[in-house]
């Protein structure tokens, strides 16, 4: 193994495409791309022979070979991309977010660095696939859904669009949990993803910093009579960095994702070891690596839990301390300018505590007076606003605040009091505005509302759709917007084409290039070229052929994990997200019901055979969605062993989804699902990867499906369901059972769940789903949206046997998904908000 091949010369690549600038790093020639392949080739042999020492080479020890020979390529660039960026005085961004959902790196590397095809040629040689050492990475699941995987988007986005942008996050030791199915329930096992090492991190332990808790403040005048505030008796904490690499696609540039991990600051407590009380200084050790331990596995209820803050400071003071001492090692201690060289974005409220952590660090640190420490903070941070649901909104209990974090309590308690001069000003002698206003939520339990806060030191305040965006400024933050509109403004979420679509759908992408060339992977809006060839019968018939192989490979997928057979020549139609009742999961089970009721009445004429994939995983304390997924298999169970049912229907409940399920589902998906209530989903992402891979939606008026419909247009869009305002408008006199009565279907249905059908050896256990629909204080609407669905359903078996009808609305899909690239969305905040070239 000894003689590896050299490839001769490489493709030379293209410059990065159409309005984007000139990449900073130089583009790399076709010379030097041919020696980073030999020297990938080398790198490779060297790590398999040498640093893994292996005795017999595994598929793990290859893949972690090849992880860390990439790697090495990477450096290089990793370090030229920060020397530029200092040279040039590129502005820099932080992007702070408690969840990075990476999902595996391997592959996408690969992409970004344009060295697939040399590996797979270098991994002939070791007759192993790429494919296989792909599967031994354990998927990077440090989020819960949609907020987290937006932020590993925005990371590919920005190093393409060659952004000086560092993503600041937490190195938790246990991801996202793993989901399994037992009897039908999910059952939640820890993730323990860094069990055999990862080897795309880099440890920089020389940028530790430390991070205080609890103790006591104490205040005193200086000789000059300054009054300076002390935190003091503190119990401390280190935060180390593990740096990630993030290559830009095709432009040499290599961003940092820095990770911080929880560490005891001395080994063993010397005072405590020295009397003698060693497992006492042991002990301290673990209570300190516990704040990294683990991802908080709630997406949407806001559970108070005091290690949750603990990581949010965590996070937030370990980075703005890594800003800071990087600005002084270049500037000094004059902070005056550092609003024009920082922006810091706040992935929703959760780092939201960085506000008054960083008016503490240049107040009581840097020695800068409140007024221009208030500034420098007022100029930089900026709020991004994830969710609508009040249950989700952040409250911190000022109880534990003054525990925990004394200093910032009073620093917030600054804060608002100041704030409230200007809402007074504002509304003279409105005591209530000012309660309602307040930072602090006065009551039985005083709290800390951190989206008030976040919006009072932002300069920007954004939503993440349209509808979304409205609904924050005529709503939640109506007030708000009244005092400041001009910080208000919305940037519609995207997703990046280069992992959900180039590097997932390889077959759709060489199509796709064999007719556009491949330009599209860095300017998404090219694909509308694809409406030209929408009714050309070779490139239809190609396209079919492509989604078929697609749907073969999820049909594999599911086989695998469900065990239930998925027919490629059905309709797909596919419902992949965390489990929520205001996504309604539960809407798509009762059509499914509907359909086998159907089938079991011999009422077939015109039905479309279908597969039905369902994934997701409910928030472990969340009992209506645990109790949505047993239902799901329940009624897969059912109709699976139903032998009338087969040719017509199936239904599979996919264990564990997450990041790496999701790029083999949304290749092979005729049909996504995004049905929920109108106004609830504030963007959703999902949706936008199926559009771009030429699925259709059944979709409501809700969230970014809004933006999709304009840009697709009705024909090419199966919508359904109340709008935003008429759900609103009915929640006043909702009669749920008006409307079962109305629709025999959905009659047939809920008799069907009362009668035990689906829980025959599990009396009662959907009661309370029954009770939920039935109830007029329902704020999801099932029963109100259930025939409107229905008929949109017949519609979109309609056009699935037309396959030529089906095939150029497929087509159609694709080619108006250039919108929803995040690379569109990252120069929104680019030119903006960020201000930043
Ligand atoms: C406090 C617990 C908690 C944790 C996470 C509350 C809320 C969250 C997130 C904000 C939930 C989330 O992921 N929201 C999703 O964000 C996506 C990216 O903007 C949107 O596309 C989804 O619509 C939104 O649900």
């Amino acid at each position: 193994m000894t003689d590896t091949p050299k490839t001769p010369t490489r493709r030379a690549k293209k410059p990065a495409a159409g309005r984007q600038k000139k990449p900073a790093v130089a583009a790399e020639t076709a010379q030097t791309a041919a020696m980073s392949h030999d020297s990938l080739t080398a790198a490779f042999a060297r790590q398999l022979r040498y640093d893994l020492c292996w005795d017999d080479q595994n598929e793990e020890a290859m893949f972690d070979a090849l992880a860390l020979s990439v790697k090495e390529q990477l450096l290089d660039n990793w370090r030229n991309t920060r020397k530029q960026d200092l040279q040039q005085g590129k502005k820099h961004v932080a992007y702070l977010s408690l969840e990075f959902l990476m999902g595996r790196t391997l592959g996408n590397a690969l992409l970004n660095m344009q060295l697939t095809q040399e590996c797979r040629q270098l991994l002939q040689e070791y007759a192993v696939s790429l494919e296989t050492l792909e599967q031994q990475e354990h998927d990077a699941g440090l989020g819960n859904g949609g907020l987290g995987r937006l932020a590993a988007c925005f990371l590919d986005s920005c190093a393409t669009l060659d952004l000086n942008v560092t993503g600041y996050g937490i190195r938790y030791e246990y991801g996202m949990f793993l989901q399994k199915i037992v009897d039908g329930y999910q059952v939640e096992q820890p993730d323990r993803w860094l069990r055999d090492g990862n080897p795309w991190e880099v440890r920089v332990p020389q940028h530790n910093v430390t991070v205080q808790f609890f103790g006591h403040t104490q205040s005193y005048v200086d000789s000059k009579g300054r009054r300076h505030m002390l935190w003091c008796d503190t119990q401390d904490v280190m935060a180390v960095a593990y740096d990630v690499p993030i290559p830009g696609y095709g432009n040499g540039r290599v961003n940092t994702l820095r990770l911080w991990k929880a560490e005891a600051t001395n080994e063993f407590d010397l005072a405590e070891f020295n009397q003698g009380d060693y497992t006492e200084a042991v002990a301290a050790k673990n209570q300190a690596e516990q704040i990294t331990m683990v991802l908080y596995p709630n997406d949407s209820s806001e559970n108070g839990k005091e290690l949750r803050l603990r990581q949010q400071y965590f996070l937030s003071s370990a980075s703005l301390q890594d800003l800071l001492r990087q600005w002084v090692q270049q500037h000094g201690m004059d902070f005056s300018e550092f609003p024009r060289y920082n922006a810091i974005q706040l992935n929703d409220t959760h780092p939201a505590i960085a506000v008054p952590e960083l008016m503490r660090l240049l107040v009581d640190v840097y020695e800068l007076e409140w007024d221009a420490a208030w500034h420098i903070v007022s100029n930089c941070m900026a709020y991004t606003n994830h969710t609508l649901l009040p249950e989700a909104l952040e409250r911190w209990p000022v109880r534990m605040l003054a525990h925990m974090l004394p200093r910032i309590l009073d620093i917030i308690y600054e804060i608002n009091a100041r704030y409230l001069d200007e809402v007074a000003h504002r509304w003279p002698g409105d005591v209530a505005k000012l309660r309602q206003m307040s930072i602090i939520e006065e009551g039985d339990e005083p709290a800390v509302r951190m989206a008030y806060l976040a919006i009072v030191a932002s300069y920007s305040v954004n939503g993440v759709a349209a509808l979304h965006t409205q609904l924050l400024t005529t709503g939640l933050f109506r007030d708000f917007h009244e005092l400041w509109p001009a910080k208000f403004n919305n940037r519609t979420n995207g997703v990046t084409p280069r992992r959900w679509l180039a590097y997932c759908n390889p077959r759709l992408t060489a199509l796709i290039s064999s007719r556009l060339g491949d330009g599209w992977i860095t300017e998404l809006g090219r694909l509308s070229a694809l409406n030209a060839l929408s009714t050309d019968a070779d490139f239809c018939r190609e396209w079919r052929q492509v989604k078929q192989l697609n749907k073969q490979a999820l049909a594999q997928l599911v086989q695998e994990r469900c065990h239930v057979e998925f027919s490629p020549e059905m309709l797909f139609d596919v419902q992949v997200k965390r489990i929520h009742e205001y996504k309604r999961q539960l809407l798509n089970i009762l059509h499914v019901i509907h359909l086998y009721q159907r089938i079991l009445s011999g009422d077939t004429h015109g039905m479309q055979p279908r597969c039905v994939l369902i994934g997701g995983k409910a928030a472990p304390g969340y009992a209506m969605a645990k109790l949505i997924i047993k239902l799901a298999n329940n009624v897969a169970h059912m109709i699976n062993g139903d032998s009338r049912a087969k040719p017509w229907l199936r239904l599979a409940f996919l264990p564990d989804y997450n990041v790496s399920a999701m790029e083999t589902i949304c290749p092979g998906t005729d049909l996504s699902e995004q049905i929920s209530t109108a106004g609830k989903e504030a963007s959703g992402t999902g949706n936008m990867k199926f559009m771009m891979n030429g699925a259709l939606t059944l979709g409501t008026l809700d969230g970014a499906n809004i933006e999709m419909l304009e840009e697709v247009g009705e024909d090419n869009f199966f919508l359904f369901g109340l709008n935003a305002p008429a759900v609103d408008e009915l929640r006043m006199h909702y009669r749920p059972w008006e409307y079962i009565a109305a629709s025999e279907a959905l009659s047939g249905v809920m008799s069907l769940l009362k009668s035990g059908y689906f829980n025959l050896q599990e009396p009662d256990i959907f009661a309370p789903i029954v009770a939920a629909i039935e109830s007029p204080s329902d704020p999801w609407m099932l029963a109100a949206d259930f025939e409107s669905l229905r008929l949109a359903q017949l519609e979109v078996a309609k056009a699935y046997q037309d396959p030529q009808r089906w095939t150029t609305m497929s087509i159609h899909n694709t080619a108006a998904s250039g919108r929803f690239s995040s690379d569109e969305t990252i120069a929104g905040y680019r030119d903006h908000i960020w201000h930043c070239r």
